[in-house]
């Protein structure tokens, strides 16, 4: 996790394998677009450094986080594909309806890892407000989405 100035970007891009014969799903949540699409970038431009091809990244978009498990497992249950990104963007509202999808899609991410035994990586950020977020996608605390693509490259080689 990150730590104050400190983020998995600066540290972990040490022996990261070549992916360019590797297939990826990415399932993207259109809530918070403005956060999700800056994830995204990150994402496929990290993807592509380490060699993975365009015509080799599914995209799909789903209307919010709390439908990116379906999305994720419909992607992961494709024997094609590698690993899947699931990235969205959870912002505190007023109300509890961000504690119980931020549980519920934390759960369900991690559900259909386990059941299709490939990766599916959790890039969803989950903040208090929206300068947090942005902080976190591409800001300070550099570009989670980044992070979620090393993770899915290395968990293809475990
Ligand atoms: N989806 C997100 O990805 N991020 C959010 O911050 C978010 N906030 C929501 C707040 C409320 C009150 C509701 C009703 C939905 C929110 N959603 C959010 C959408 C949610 O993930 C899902 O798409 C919808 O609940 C439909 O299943």
């Amino acid at each position: 996790m990150a730590t104050h100035l400190k983020n998995l970007s600066e540290y972990s891009q040490i022996n990261v394998a070549d992916v360019s014969h590797r297939r990826f799903g990415i399932v993207v949540a259109e809530w918070n677009s403005e956060v999700t699409e800056i994830l995204l970038k990150g994402a496929l431009e990290t993807l592509q450094k380490y060699g993975a091809q365009s015509e080799n990244i599914v995209i799909k978009r789903v209307p919010g986080s709390f439908e990116l498990p379906l999305a994720s497992q419909k992607l992961a249950q494709i024997p094609t594909i590698d690993a899947v990104i699931a990235i969205g963007c959870l912002i505190q509202g007023e109300t509890r309806h961000f504690n119980f999808i931020a549980q519920a899609v934390a759960e369900g991410i991690m559900q259909v890892g386990l059941k299709c035994n490939k990766p599916v990586v959790f890039g969803v950020l989950t903040t208090n407000n929206l300068e947090q977020a942005l902080e976190r996608a591409g800001g300070k605390y550099g570009n989670k989405g980044e992070e979620a693509a090393i993770t899915a490259i290395k968990m293809i080689n475990i």
